[in-house]
């Protein structure tokens, strides 16, 4: 006969317990985008930072699994996918608790990191059969700018060079693309090509792209890849860009090109870009996300004025086409993506005094929604949300010739002055020539406010509503 000793008995129940905790542990695939400098970095290095650091202090109230005590504790595991980079959430952390502060570096492609969490389950199956239960969370962290390609799967190289033309042709890109418009229409379409110039005019491209993108404010870049093309860099696949004068040249002509004339290479690598690069990417991420969150810099895009602020309601409206699974061709056809929740921010909201936060979401709101299409989002649960991932301001109420009005303070971008400020009213509906005329929004960019110890949890404004929307249902 056998004996069972009581150390062996433990190390039984142990193991039951281990196989309970696996049956039960759940997990979200949870993707973070936004064009870039709309606030990615910050905010998963403030969304996980949140997490692991939590305690008694922590100013997570609408987060209930905190609120109701059945949080446990939370800790960054190793990831999931081996050949996507990690996201430098230690680097990104180290720019917060320096002195002085900073923000972090920006980032040039797709990262991850993966998150356990462990709590208390309330629900009461769980509860009776486990003490404790893990949520594991696979962050992703991937460019905007990316969703921007979709709609290009629909359109041939000849109506992707006629929409791309007029953009460049309206107002504000003009100018800018004025010289490179001359010359691609200088060229002879059928010639033979010659590579090095393909990838001359294609760099030249990919400079007027970045221009636009960094110096003017504008949201609409396409393909998206050229400005973030992170390994693809120098790669034949990004050496393309519109033919501009499709108008003066014979289709048939077109039609019947080889690869080796330039027209010819340039729809050939389209429409490589479009099966390699864009579609590639639905399938290999996109496919897998079951939550996204969407971050935009409104406040940005007013400051720098009405065409910028155009180009983010347009961009919007190209972003979201991917979640518009009911209708568009593009899915029903090649992927079947399962985002339920999708959550869009309007970040920095830091930067303007907290009464204006109502407004702030509610243009957001207007934004995503103003789209002409009927997209179909049944599927879909949605919100919107004011957030600062890292408070750096503070407020209070000064006083301005004899009236007393809401303020913020903080460190100054650039001269790390501290300044005291009423920013302006936001909009709180997408804004006419008024606004733009009268100009009272100004917008200030500042930096951290305080340093904070590696243990400490960073400042914010509306992470645990973030947090409730995007895991509350998981972690029950
Ligand atoms: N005041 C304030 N500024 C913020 C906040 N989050 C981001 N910023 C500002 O926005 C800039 C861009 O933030 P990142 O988090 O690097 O944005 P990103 O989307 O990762 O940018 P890329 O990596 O370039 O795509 C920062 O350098 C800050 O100036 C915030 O919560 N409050
Ligand atoms: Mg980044």
């Amino acid at each position: 006969m056998a004996f069972i000793n009581n150390e062996t008995l433990n190390v039984f129940k142990q193991k039951a317990n281990q196989l309970v905790n696996r049956t039960f542990d759940k997990h979200i695939n949870l993707a973070v985008t936004g064009l870039s400098r709309s606030g990615k970095t910050a905010f998963i290095t403030s969304f996980v930072n949140q997490l692991v650091n939590e305690n008694s202090q922590s100013k997570l109230d609408f987060f209930n699994v905190i609120h109701q005590g059945r949080f446990i504790a939370a800790k960054r595991v190793p990831q999931k996918s081996l050949h996507v980079p990690r996201f430098a959430y230690e680097k990104s952390l180290s720019a917060f608790t320096q002195t002085p502060p900073t923000w972090p570096e920006p980032t040039h492609g797709i990262s991850e990191l993966r998150l356990a969490i462990r709590y208390q389950p309330e629900d009461s199956l769980l509860k009776y059969a486990t003490d404790s239960v893990t949520l594991y969370v696979d962050i992703t962290d991937y460019p905007g700018e990316w969703l921007l390609d979709l709609p290009m799967l629909n359109q041939t190289f000849e109506e992707w060079s006629d929409a791309t033309n007029l953009l460049l042709t309206q107002t504000i890109r003009r100018d800018k693309a004025q010289p490179f418009l001359d010359k691609i229409n200088q060229l002879d379409p059928f010639e033979a090509v010659d590579e090095d110039k393909l990838a001359e005019l294609s760099a030249e491209y990919t400079e007027l792209l970045l221009h636009f993108r960094h110096q003017l404010g504008l949201s609409v870049i396409q393909p998206g890849r050229f400005i973030l093309p992170g390994d693809l860099q120098d790669a034949p696949i990004l050496q393309f860009f519109p033919y501009t004068n499709f108008n003066n040249i014979d289709i048939d002509q077109y039609q019947n090109a080889d690869d080796n004339s330039l027209i010819g290479m340039l729809r050939a690598r389209y429409i490589e870009y479009k099966e390699r690069v864009v579609k590639t990417f639905y399938k290999e991420h996109f496919v897998n996300f079951d939550r996204q969150i969407i971050l935009a810099d409104c406040l940005t895009s007013l400051n720098s004025g009405p065409e910028s602020f155009k180009d983010l309601q347009h961009a919007l409206n190209l972003i979201m086409e991917s979640f518009n699974y009911g209708k568009s061709g593009i899915f029903t056809r090649l992927f079947s993506p399962k985002i339920d929740k999708l959550l869009f921010a309007a970040t920095k909201a830091d930067h303007v005094t907290p009464e204006q936060h109502e407004q702030l979401t509610t243009l957001l709101n207007q934004l995503v929604h103003q789209t002409q299409h009927q997209l179909s989002f049944d599927e879909i649960q949605m919100a919107t949300l004011a957030i600062a991932s890292v408070k750096s301001t503070k407020s209070g109420v000064g006083e301005h010739q004899g009236r007393k009005i809401p303020v913020i303070q903080g460190r100054r971008v650039g001269d790390d002055k501290l300044i005291t400020l009423f920013p302006g009213t936001v909009p709180n509906k997408i804004p006419h020539q008024e606004f733009w005329q009268n100009k009272t929004f100004n917008y200030v960019s500042f930096a951290p406010l305080d340093a904070v110890a590696e243990n400490q949890a960073l400042p914010h404004l509306r992470m645990d509503q973030v947090l409730e929307f995007l895991l509350g249902d998981k972690i029950k």
